[in-house]
């Protein structure tokens, strides 16, 4: 059986979930979906980054000692992921004792390899992105510096230890040169490149100045550098150290869906430290865009933080899962606004997917006693079917280079086609002169909202199965091994009567 082992960042707990964290992981959700269609064993884990300044400071800021505030925001992502009918198998939590044993042990393991010194570590550090920044990579306004982001750095300077990260160059330039899809997209990958080209210094992973973190075995006043404790999270999650022949074959098909934010830690540091632990690296990092809200950059100091929960209650989770999924094109960045989201939905759901079924249906209702008219078996020559029956390879190969917008691009030709199709029957004028072609043109549409219902499945779950729940296809035949001719829908299948799936808004 091919295995998946596919991961979405944990996010920080020092704020609610904003657009930017249902996105990442309604993309990873649709990728493991898919491919457990393909009977695939998949693994997917999502979860909470609950450690570090930060997460200390806003638990101060709230009055609440840090674990309690952990607590209480790591629900609030718990709750997303079921509010977004996410098909995690696991959510980590980085202050689970689970998880604090495999970082000790990962630990101890760097410094049995040699890979870890003590020394003091004087320069820049932002608290917004738990990193350190060399003056080079800041910007002076007003005297002072900060990110390109426009965030606040301080000075830190006390003892740390350090990751020999400079001497794992070559081994990581020679990993992106062999293996062509490590990162994608191909933009990013040459960003990354060259980022390591230019010289790697050696990396702080621990603190003295706080105590919130997993302590450095063996020390008093050390914790592990927050994003060392982070990354762990995908080989805590596979039972590291206790990692078995199942854990370790799925960390080699293993995929970090992240945002371009993250790139460094996930493409640089992670593969030099797990290869630094006697690990392989990840198979594959894919780094999405950014969302802007009309046009501007999210956070709260601009007070226009996207709230998931808000306009899945507003919108419906399916019509949230397929705009953000088709705005973007891989790897680019994508604007949020209620304007553009109800125009995909009136057109693209109501009218283009929305319409054929019930028009379709109503038809085959008026026409054939709502059941499936035609024995299409025997049929060798299809009109609209044939291309049904390839478009799933065409979404495969789209899919595997996470261009889920082409994906759903490729899906909606087919709905197009599909429209047409019945435009040009015209199947209610049809009925009057010819039956017998009615009951094919009709049989073919359906057949291919059978095809529709099982490739939406990953996209939109819900909707998808009550397309599929309509036309009465059993649970079992609803994998892709069924989009096939050999399943087509048998001459006289009852169907349901059809309801409104997407209902229009005004704009
Ligand atoms: O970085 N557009 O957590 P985080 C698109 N804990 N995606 C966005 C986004 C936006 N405007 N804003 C956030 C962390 N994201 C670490 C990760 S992993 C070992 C540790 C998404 O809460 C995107 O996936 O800041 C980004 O990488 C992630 O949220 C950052 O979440």
């Amino acid at each position: 059986m091919k295995e998946l082992y596919i991961t979405t960042p944990i996010y920080y707990v020092n704020d609610i979930p904003h657009i930017g964290h249902a996105y990442t992981s309604i993309i990873s959700d649709t990728i493991a979906r898919f491919f457990k269609l393909y009977n695939y064993d998949v693994k997917f884990l999502t979860g909470t980054d609950e450690h570090g300044l930060k997460v200390e400071k806003a638990a101060r800021k709230n009055n609440s000692n840090p674990q309690e505030y952990v607590d209480m925001i790591s629900k609030n992502f718990l709750n997303l992921s079921e509010i977004l009918n996410l098909s995690n198998d696991d959510f980590i939590r980085t202050t689970e004792l689970r998880h604090k044993e495999s970082v000790k042990f990962f630990w101890e393991k760097l410094v049995k390899n040699n890979q870890v010194y003590l020394d003091k570590y004087e320069g820049w550090y932002s608290i917004k992105d738990e990193t350190f920044y060399q003056e080079k990579e800041l910007m002076k306004k007003n005297g002072s510096f900060e990110t390109i982001d426009g965030e606040k750095v301080e000075w830190v300077k006390e003892e740390s230890y350090f990751f020999k990260l400079s001497r794992w160059q070559n081994k990581l330039l020679e990993l992106y040169e062999t293996n062509e899809n490590f990162i994608l997209p191909k933009s990013r990958k040459n960003e990354v490149v060259s980022f390591v080209k230019n010289g790697l210094k050696d990396l702080s992973i621990s603190r003295t100045s706080f105590s919130w973190g997993i302590k450095v075995p063996d020390t008093d006043n050390h914790v592990i550098y927050v994003w060392i404790d982070a990354l762990a999270n995908y080989i805590t999650s596979l039972d590291y150290p206790n990692i078995n022949k199942h854990g370790l074959s799925m960390w080699k098909n293993s995929i970090h869906i992240i945002g371009k934010d993250i790139l460094k830690f996930h493409a640089v540091y992670w593969p030099a430290l797990l290869m630094g632990a006697n690990l392989d690296p990840p198979k594959q990092i894919f780094a999405h865009g950014w969302w802007t809200n009309e046009g501007k950059k999210i956070s709260k100091s601009l007070g226009n933080t996207i709230d998931p929960l808000e306009i899945v209650k507003k919108f419906g989770l399916d019509q949230i899962r397929y705009f953000l999924l088709r705005e973007i094109t891989l790897g680019q960045d994508g604007d949020f606004s209620e304007k553009a989201l109800i125009s995909r939905i009136n057109a693209d759901l109501s009218n283009n997917l929305g319409n054929l079924i019930q028009r379709t249906l109503k038809l085959n209702d008026k026409y054939f006693e709502n059941k499936f008219p035609f024995d299409l078996s025997d049929n060798q020559k299809f009109k609209v079917l044939e291309y049904g029956y390839k478009l799933l390879d065409e979404v495969e190969s789209n899919m595997r280079l996470f261009q889920v917008n082409k994906a759903l691009e490729n899906i909606w030709n087919f709905i197009s086609k599909l429209n047409q199709y019945i435009d040009k029957t015209e199947p209610w004028k049809l009925f009057k002169e010819n039956k017998d072609e009615t009951a094919i043109v009709l049989s073919e549409i359906i057949e291919s909202i059978r095809l529709l219902g099982i490739i939406l499945q990953p996209f939109m779950p819900d909707s998808s199965s009550k397309i599929l729940d309509t036309l009465n296809i059993n649970k079992k035949h609803r994998g892709f091994d069924s989009f096939n001719k050999h399943n087509i829908i048998k001459k006289g299948t009852k169907l349901k009567e059809v309801k409104q799936l997407f209902p229009r808004y005004n704009v």
